[in-house]
């Protein structure tokens, strides 16, 4: 038979374990490999969307995950580039397409896309 300080520490012990368990869980982030417009697809817009977003145009939605297609950090015409090579049936070394989970230090992550004056909207 516990004492009554024993449960107490061992209440006290498994609070500060469930309570640091919640402190520092982890979130994910996912994204589609290229899909720079996070419209669910990887199209010539894509391209485009990074090239505006290197040119200070202003873009109705930007994934930076995504549209980093080589995955070096930056955005850059490059990414652009290996879009556009994909899309004209030229090899490239990433999966286009693919979907990419990371984990994160912040909670989970959803960037929502908002439709451009040229699209209409998804009704659901
Ligand atoms: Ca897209
Ligand atoms: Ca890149």
């Amino acid at each position: 038979m516990m004492s009554i300080g024993k449960r107490m520490i061992c209440l006290i012990l498994m609070s500060s374990l469930l309570l640091s368990a919640l402190c520092f869980s982890v979130g994910a982030l996912s994204f589609i490999r290229g899909d720079a417009d996070a419209d669910g697809t990887v199209s010539v817009i894509d391209a485009t969307t990074i090239q505006k977003v290197k040119a200070s145009v202003q873009v109705d939605a930007f994934d930076e995950k995504a549209a980093d297609v080589d995955g070096d950090g930056v955005v850059s015409v490059i990414d652009a580039t290996l879009i556009q090579k994909s899309l004209a049936h030229i090899e490239i070394p990433y999966a286009l397409g693919e979907t990419v989970t990371v984990e994160t230090d912040a909670p989970t992550q959803t960037i929502e896309h908002q439709p451009g004056e040229n699209e209409l909207p998804i009704l659901s």
